[in-house]
C-alpha cells in the first residue's frame, strides 16, 4: 500500500513504535529550535536535565519576541539564551536577525527533516516539505537530550489544491483563511494536513509556508507540502540546493479525507474578531473604518509579499486615521528592502517600519487604541492578544492591510480600480548574509550567564493517589493559551520568573484567580474545568507551569488541544476527559471536588470517577494517557523523570 509524505517522513525518523493512526511513535529528530519567550524556561531545563552537549544534529536558539527592553529583563534573558548556546553548542540567531520560523525556512529548514520548534507556528516549515512540529520547551529540552521525540501518530488529511491564485487581491493567506471557514478552529485537532494536486506547484516556497504556519489555528499537529522543483527554486536561490531532495505521496496513498479547494475562485477574506476561524469575505466589511494596519509577523513577510504591498503604497500615503506598522519577519527581507529601494516606498507611504521580530504581534509594542479596529496579516486575533482589551482584531492578507490603510476603511477589494498591485516574481537568489547567526561552538568551559529575573524551574511531587481539589474556574470551549497565561509587553518579561508570573494567570477572565488558587492550594489544590479545545493557540508552557505553581492538581475538560495536553502532563498536572459531555454541567467555581486510587487508575483502565464533594453529584472522566505519559504523571512529570532516568544511567 502506498504511503502519503508525512508517513514517508514518519517511517524514515522511527526509533520505536508504529506509523498508524493513533499509534504511538517515537522519532529520531534532526532539528530542534527555541524562541526566546519559551526558550529561556528551554534552556533552564536542559541544564537542569543535566547534560553537557545538545545531542541532535542541529540546535537553533532564536530570539524574536521580547525585544522591547522596557527595563533589564529581556536583555538578561538574550544574555541567557547566547551564553546557553555557546555552553550546549546551539546555533544563536541574534536579537535582529528575525523570526524564527522565518529564518529558520530561510537558512536551516529541509525537506524530508523532522523540525521540533518550542513554538506553536513552527509548522511555517512544512512549507519546504519538512515535517515540523511545534511542542513545550521541556518537550524540546528532553529531546536536545538525547530522547526520542514520542508523538500519538495523527490522521492525515489531505487538501486537493487546483487553479491558481489569480484574482486581483487574493494571497495565500486566503487559502488557510478559506480552510479555517469551513474547519474551524478545532477542525485540525489529531491531524496532519498534506497539500497536494495540480494547484501546489502555482504556489511558491514562502507562500506555502505561510498556509502552514496557520495550519496552527486549525488546530493541526502539522502541515506539510510536497517537495518539487518551486522547493528547488527556493532552496537555490537561498543557496542550498545541496539539502533539496523530491518528495512526493506515492500513487495510491491513503488519507482519512480530502477537501478539495480551488484557487482561481477564492476571494479576499477576512477573519473577524476574536478568533481566527470567523472568516467572512472581505467584501462583507466593506465600509468598516479602521484606525490600525499591521503588516508582517511569521505568516505574512516574505521578500515577494512585502514588495507587492510596496508597489501598492508607492506615491501615496496612509490615511490620516491610520497607523501603519511593518514588521520584517527576517534581517535578510529587511536587507533586501533596503538595498533596492523598496523600503522608501514604505516609508515614504507613513508606514512604521519596526525591527524583524513578533512585535504587536505578540502585543510588543502597536497596541491599537480603546476599541480601535486593527487589520493584521498575523494569524491570531484571540481578544487582548494587541496589548488592548477592547481593540477589535481582523485578519487579512497583507495586499488587503496595504489596500485599506491607504483607504482608511475596508473597501470591496474586487471592486477596486484606482490602486494597482504590481506581481513580483520569485527571486532568483536571496541576499545570503549570515552574520547574525552565531555558529555553534560548544565551548563547555563558557559560563552561562543568569540575571536577576532568571529564577529555578519549580518542581512538583509525584502524583497522589487521592486528589481533593476545589474547582477553581469552570470555563467555556476553545478556551486559548494567551487566556490561560496572557503574553504582551508587561508579561512577557516574567517567563524566566514562574513566581512572578504565575500571578498573571487567568488574569484577563478572573483577576483573583491566582490568589484563590495560593488559598486552595493550602487545603489540598486547584482544579480547572473546560470545554472542548481546552488550551488551543500557544505552545507556552507557562500555561502549565505557572498553574502547577499555584497548586492547580487536574484539568478536566471536554477535550484538549495537543500542545497544551502534553504540557500539561509534562508539568504533572492531570488532564482528564469528561466521559459524558454533561459532566461539566455539574460543577460550579467553588465545589470541592474529590477523586480517589488516582494512581491505580492512570496505571490500569484510565478512567476514574469524580465526587463533587458540595453537591453530591459524581461524573465519570477518562485520562487517555499513552503508557509514557502515565510514568510522566506519576512521576510528578518529566523534569522528574528524565532527572531520575540520567541519574540510573550515571
Ligand atoms: C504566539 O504566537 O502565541 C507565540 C507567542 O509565538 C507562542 C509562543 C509563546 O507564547 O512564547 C506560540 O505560538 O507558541
Ligand atoms: Fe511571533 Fe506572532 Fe509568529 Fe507567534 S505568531 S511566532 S508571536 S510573529
Amino acid at each position: 500500500m502506498g504511503r502519503n509524505i508525512a508517513e514517508k517522513i514518519l517511517d524514515a525518523h522511527l526509533v520505536y513504535g508504529d506509523v498508524k493512526t493513533g499509534s504511538r511513535a517515537g522519532l529520531k529528530i534532526d532539528h530542534v529550535y527555541t524562541q526566546d519567550a519559551t526558550g529561556t524556561m528551554a534552556w533552564l531545563q536542559f541544564e537542569a536535565i543535566g547534560v553537557d552537549r545538545v545531542k541532535v544534529p542541529l540546535s537553533v536558539s532564536y530570539v524574536d519576541h521580547n525585544m522591547l527592553q522596557s527595563n533589564f529583563m529581556n536583555a538578561d534573558d538574550h544574555e541567557f539564551l547566547r551564553t546557553a548556546a555557546q555552553k550546549f553548542g546551539a546555533w544563536f540567531s541574534r536579537p535582529g536577525n528575525g523570526i524564527s520560523h522565518q529564518i529558520h525556512l530561510e537558512r536551516f529548514s529541509a525537506p524530508g527533516k523532522i523540525a521540533l520548534g518550542t513554538d506553536s507556528h513552527t509548522p511555517t516549515g512544512g512549507g519546504i516539505g519538512m515535517m515540523a512540529i511545534g511542542v513545550g520547551g521541556l518537550d524540546a529540552a528532553t529531546v536536545m537530550a538525547g530522547a526520542p521525540f514520542e508523538l500519538r501518530v495523527p490522521e492525515v488529511l489531505r487538501v486537493r489544491l487546483t487553479g491558481k491564485l489569480k484574482r486581483p487581491w487574493v494571497m495565500a493567506m486566503d487559502v488557510i483563511l478559506e480552510l479555517l471557514r469551513r474547519l474551524s478552529v478545532k477542525g485540525g485537532v489529531g491531524k496532519i494536513i498534506e497539500y497536494s494536486g495540480p494547484g501546489v506547484k502555482q504556489l511558491s516556497v514562502p507562500e506555502r509556508a505561510t498556509i502552514t504556519n496557520m495550519g496552527a489555528e486549525l488546530g493541526a499537529t502539522t502541515s506539510i507540502f510536497p517537495s518539487d522543483e518551486r522547493t528547488l527554486v527556493f532552496m537555490k536561490a537561498q543557496n542550498r540546493e545541496k539539502d533539496w531532495v523530491e518528495l512526493k505521496a506515492d500513487e495510491d496513498a491513503s488519507y482519512s479525507d480530502t477537501i478539495s479547494i480551488n484557487l482561481s475562485e477564492l476571494e479576499p477574506m477576512m477573519a473577524a474578531p476574536h478568533s481566527p476561524d470567523k472568516v467572512v469575505p472581505a467584501r462583507e466589511l466593506a465600509g468598516m473604518k479602521i484606525d490600525q494596519a499591521c503588516i508582517g509577523s511569521c505568516t505574512n513577510s516574505s521578500f515577494v509579499a512585502l514588495k507587492e504591498v510596496a508597489s501598492a503604497l508607492k506615491g501615496r500615503v496612509v490615511s490620516p486615521g491610520v497607523g501603519l506598522l511593518v514588521n520584517t519577519g527576517s534581517r535578510q527581507v529587511a536587507l533586501m528592502l533596503a538595498k533596492d529601494g523598496t523600503a522608501s516606498d514604505f516609508l515614504g507611504a507613513g508606514a512604521r517600519m519596526l525591527e524583524s521580530s513578533c512585535g504587536p504581534c505578540i502585543g510588543m509594542g502597536g497596541a491599537p487604541g480603546s476599541g480601535q479596529v486593527s487589520i493584521r496579516t498575523y494569524n491570531r486575533n484571540f481578544m487582548g492578544r494587541s496589548g488592548t482589551k477592547d481593540a477589535k482584531v481582523y485578519l487579512a492578507n497583507p495586499l488587503l492591510c496595504a489596500l485599506f490603510a491607504l483607504k482608511g476603511e475596508v473597501v470591496d477589494p474586487m471592486k477596486e480600480e484606482e490602486i494597482k498591485v504590481k506581481r513580483i516574481k520569485e527571486p532568483a537568489s536571496f541576499l545570503i548574509d549570515d552574520k547574525m547567526l552565531i555558529p555553534p561552538s560548544g565551548d563547555e568551559s563558557s559560563v552561562i550567564k543568569k540575571g536577576p529575573n532568571i529564577k529555578e524551574v519549580p518542581l512538583k511531587k509525584a502524583l497522589d493517589d487521592v486528589i481533593r481539589a476545589q474547582a477553581l474556574l469552570v470555563v467555556g470551549d476553545n478556551i486559548t493559551t494567551d487566556d490561560i497565561m496572557p503574553a504582551g509587553s508587561q508579561i512577557l518579561p516574567l517567563r524566566s520568573n514562574i513566581p512572578a508570573i504565575s500571578q498573571y494567570v487567568y488574569r484577563g477572565i478572573d483577576a483573583d484567580f491566582s490568589k484563590r488558587a495560593l488559598e486552595a492550594k493550602e487545603k489540598g489544590g486547584g482544579a480547572i474545568i473546560g470545554g472542548e479545545n481546552y488550551g488551543q493557540g500557544s505552545s507556552r508552557e507557562h500555561a502549565a507551569l505557572a498553574p502547577m505553581y499555584l497548586g492547580v492538581k487536574v484539568v478536566i475538560a471536554r477535550s484538549f488541544a495537543r500542545i497544551h495536553r502534553a504540557n500539561l502532563i509534562n508539568f504533572g498536572i492531570l488532564p482528564l476527559a469528561f466521559k459524558d459531555q454533561g459532566g461539566h454541567d455539574k460543577i460550579k467555581p467553588g465545589d470541592m471536588l474529590l477523586i480517589e486510587n488516582v494512581r491505580a487508575a492512570v496505571k490500569g483502565g484510565q478512567s476514574c470517577t469524580v465526587q463533587n464533594l458540595t453537591s453530591g453529584l459524581t461524573f465519570e472522566v477518562v485520562s487517555n494517557l499513552t503508557e509514557r505519559e502515565a510514568d510522566l504523571i506519576l512521576s510528578g512529570g518529566l523534569l522528574s523523570y528524565i532527572r531520575a532516568r540520567f541519574a540510573d544511567r550515571n
